[in-house]
């Protein structure tokens, strides 16, 4: 068995100080040493993939990450594992349970999947190893694993049967802060805007104009290349839904601001992420919910966002601010105000987008490096300076 505190203290001592996951009974020690650790950085996800998009978040930002999951919840994660560490070579930490191993007993919910874990990995292209049962040899693999993780840029897992690690600590408590505003609504005047128009405004914005900007998926991210392509761009390729929880996950690391621009389809496929900001997220976020009332970039089928009130949702999240616009002028005031934690905007806008329509030419792992090279991090103790 392996001492889950000594365990959590060599991964510190690896520079590993960021954490995301959902708890597992069988990594319930693992994952209250690192919650009770002040070393780590801990940010608790609401679903799997989300934990995934927050480390790569925050390793963008210069924290080594760790994402601690029951396998069942490998499905969860399966999005981000390969349209988002995978290509734009985000390595991360993975510690996964193993319910259900064939052998053992177990629930029947975790049959199948603890017969095809290793396999899944092993489809995923994510080197994998099942987690030493004696502890210096347990030690050793962490370091190897590690070294690899440094050496590859490629996202690691480690497999950890129940009973694996000894008992500790309890989970500590934890203090979500409470924020009461109020929504304001900011809408009236000269109409709905296209996405190309509003995407302009945020690229002219005099706040905005050091912030790092986080586009989601599909034609958000080509209207934000083609309008102004700079370093400080993030394109959300793949992983529809998550550019909120990357954003949330570098915000916490980096001194810049970040501006998530989301779309009304994927800030729904990932609704949870909101309870997380609420939670997690800081002033230096802003959150900009772009609603068109459909998945523009897949011809414009209905999104079901008609009655969905983002703004009140973002607020008894636990944002800070939360503001309802439809125009150029509203959303302007909003990126304007000072919160004391994340701000949400929920933006009406016209479907459609411009033409011609650009599609990035820079590649991920590009668009990654350059963002990387402009962050404002405490690099003492950036995953680079810390390997060297
Ligand atoms: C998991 C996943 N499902 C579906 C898609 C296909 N897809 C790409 S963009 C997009 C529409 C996104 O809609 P929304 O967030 O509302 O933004 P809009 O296109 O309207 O700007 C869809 C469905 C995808 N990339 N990933």
């Amino acid at each position: 068995m392996i001492d889950a505190a000594q365990w959590t203290r060599e991964l510190r001592d690896l520079g590993y100080r960021f954490a995301s996951g959902v708890p597992c009974s069988s990594l319930s020690p693992l994952q209250n040493e690192i919650l009770n650790n002040p070393g780590f950085d801990y940010v608790a996800a609401t679903n799997e993939g989300q934990a995934v998009a927050l480390a790569a978040g925050a390793w963008t930002g210069g924290a080594p990450s760790v994402v601690l999951m029951q396998n069942s919840g490998l499905g969860n994660a399966v999005n981000p594992l390969t349209s988002l560490t995978a290509i734009f070579q985000i390595p991360v930490l993975l510690v996964v349970s193993w319910r259900g191993r064939p052998g053992t007993k177990d629930e029947p919910q975790h049959q199948l999947m603890g017969e095809v874990t290793p396999g899944l990995l092993e489809l995923l292209k994510i080197p994998h190893e099942i987690v030493e049962t004696d502890q210096s040899l347990a030690f050793d693999q962490l370091h190897r694993m590690c070294r690899c993780i440094r050496e590859t840029g490629q996202s690691h897992a480690i497999i950890v049967p129940d009973g694996s690690f000894s008992r500790g600590r309890a989970a500590p408590e934890f203090a979500v802060p409470e924020r009461q505003g109020t929504v304001r609504d900011l809408t009236g005047g000269t109409g709905l805007s296209g996405r190309a128009k509003v995407l302009s405004a945020i690229v002219r914005h005099p706040k905005l104009d050091q912030a790092i900007r986080i586009a989601t998926t599909g034609k958000t991210g080509r209207e934000l290349y083609t309008l102004s392509d700079t370093a400080r761009n993030f394109y959300m390729v793949g992983s529809m839904g998550l550019a909120s929880s990357f954003g949330l996950g570098l915000s916490r690391q980096v001194s810049d601001d970040v501006v998530v621009i989301d779309g009304d389809g994927a800030a729904m496929m990932q609704l949870g992420a909101l309870a997380t900001i609420g939670a997690y997220g800081s002033k230096s976020l802003k959150h900009l919910i772009l609603d068109n009332g459909c998945y523009d970039s897949t011809g414009g089928q209905f999104s079901n966002s008609v009655g969905v009130d983002f703004a009140s949702i973002a607020l008894s999240c636990g944002y800070a601010a939360s503001y309802r616009v439809n125009c150029l002028d509203g959303l302007d005031q909003a990126l304007a105000e000072n919160a004391q934690g994340p701000t949400a905007i929920h933006m009406r806008i016209t479907p459609g987008s411009m033409s011609p329509l650009g599609r990035p030419s820079v590649s991920p792992g590009q668009v990654l490096r350059r963002l990387r090279g402009e962050l404002c991090t405490d690099t003492s103790s950036s995953i680079e300076s810390i390997h060297a």
